[in-house]
């Protein structure tokens, strides 16, 4: 033990909601953010009772007050961080508010990576519009990173949205056009290339590249696999993965929630079973990091 080298853990701040029963948002990305071996310091933007999909009554505290005097102690502590991973904000309001935490906590070394949580399947969640669109729009400019789902990208495209079928010419416009919002690495989630598969591509803005991982399509909603995506994605990069790894390893995540969860009877509303998945995401981790001792 003496002589062996652990290198210093990374640290990323994750602002997002706390929905208390649903997995997702805080947390998954709590113990998702832990197991890739990144430290996860959390600004909750809400407290929730359940996440807003397929659940009604429930109970939501915004927390827009508390977000900047929490990221004004953090930087009167000296911590840094490594990455800010930004997710369901509780109003359009709270997009300028993660702008300033931005500038308080972030520096040139630190990767920004916004999910603009707002909508799926072609639809707003509850209490989210337009205005919330416009609000990403303008937070965009500072990410490095940005994983919207297809409806999402859509969304803050200006573009039609479509379920399925999404042909090169749809996916290079999009790509395209949420470029020039000014992120540097895009990766679409829940992209439909045919019939039977699904996936998330990544497009690296400078080179025009275009990685993805596609895996075998099942019908209907999963509720938090966006965040479980984006938040293995920000940890293995910021970790120092490449976009290509951290893509194929958050998807292979992702999608052995979702298979482990279809073998049980819990109604789609609770979320999925990333639980079980992750015994499996942690092997796939060191073997990408085995060689830093
Ligand atoms: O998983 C996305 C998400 C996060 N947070 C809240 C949500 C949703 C999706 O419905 O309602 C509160």
């Amino acid at each position: 033990m003496n002589d062996m080298y652990i290198p210093p853990l990374k640290r990323i701040a994750a602002i997002h909601d706390l929905s208390g029963l649903g997995k997702c948002s805080l947390t998954v990305a709590l113990p998702v953010i832990s197991a890739t071996g990144v430290e996860c310091a959390c600004i909750p933007t809400a407290v929730l009772s359940t996440h807003t999909g397929e659940f009604t009554g429930w109970t939501l505290r915004d927390l827009a007050d508390d977000m900047l005097p929490i990221a004004r102690h953090w930087q009167s502590t000296g911590a840094q961080f490594d990455g800010i991973y930004t997710g369901y904000l509780a109003s359009p309001a709270q997009a300028e508010t993660v702008m300033k935490i931005l500038s308080l906590l972030s520096t040139e070394k630190t990767l920004v990576v916004v999910d603009p949580v707002m909508a799926d399947n072609g639809r707003y969640y509850s209490n989210l519009d337009d205005r919330m669109c416009q609000a990403f729009r303008r937070l965009i400019a500072h990410a490095d990173v940005i994983t919207p789902n297809i409806t999402e990208a859509a969304l803050l495209a200006g573009m039609d949205y479509r379920h399925a079928d999404h042909g090169e010419t749809y996916l290079r416009t999009l790509f395209h056009r949420l470029a020039d919002l000014g992120p540097k690495t895009i990766v679409i989630t829940g992209v439909r290339t045919g019939e039977t598969e699904i996936g998330n591509l990544a497009y690296d803005v400078k080179t025009g590249e275009i990685c993805r991982c596609m895996r075998p399509a099942r019908e209907g909603v999963f509720y938090g696999t966006g965040d479980i995506l984006a938040s293995a994605l920000a940890a293995l990069l910021v970790r120092g993965a490449t976009v290509r790894q951290a893509l194929t390893t958050a998807t292979l995540l992702t999608d052995d929630s979702i298979e482990r969860s279809l073998h049980h009877d819990t109604p789609r509303r609770f979320g999925v079973d990333f639980e079980g998945a992750l015994p499996a995401y942690l092997r796939r981790v060191e073997e990408i990091f085995k060689t830093e001792g």
